[in-house]
């Protein structure tokens, strides 16, 4: 069997990380991002597959390509955390766990921020932590991915 394997996932504007209103996202770049979640999950024995995107349904499409490809999805869908029932229906249709990551923490921001569409059909939520919220959120994805594999032998 290959390596274990992640998806990380970034939605809309993410790829203008570093450039994009530096006081609430940072001045790291979407490829320090993807580095950094390479790293940590390599030191884990997994492997990640990155994928960003600005359009929805090419969002939806790697969802489900998780469930066949991936063990699990640390994922910031960015705005369309607030309004996509899409995203929210394809993290329902797949058993592969999925965790939440926001850079900044959205409860201290606008109101229409405070909502997730996707928090209730995810196995976890991570924000307000910068990019460092990567970091956690992948140690916490293996560390359940982990787990339920105990569990089930
Ligand atoms: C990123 C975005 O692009 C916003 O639309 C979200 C999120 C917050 C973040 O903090 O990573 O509201």
């Amino acid at each position: 069997m290959g390596k274990k394997r992640l998806f990380l996932i970034n939605g809309p504007n993410l790829n203008m990380l570093g450039k994009r209103e530096p006081a609430t996202y940072g001045k790291k770049s979407l490829e320090d991002v993807e580095t950094l979640v390479k790293e940590v999950a390599a030191e884990q024995g997994f492997e990640v597959k990155s994928f960003q995107s600005n359009h929805e349904g090419d969002l939806v499409d790697w969802i489900q390509r998780a469930e066949e490809e991936a063990e699990g999805i640390v994922i910031n869908p960015a705005a369309y955390t607030h309004t996509s029932i899409a995203l929210r229906d394809a993290i329902s249709a797949i058993s592969k766990p999925v965790v939440e990551i926001h850079i900044s923490n959205v409860h201290e921001r606008e109101s229409f921020r405070h909502t997730s569409m996707l928090a209730p059909v995810c196995s976890g939520q991570v924000l307000g932590f910068g990019i460092d919220g990567y970091r956690l959120a992948t140690l916490g994805m293996i560390q359940k991915i982990e787990s339920e594999g105990r569990n089930h032998s």
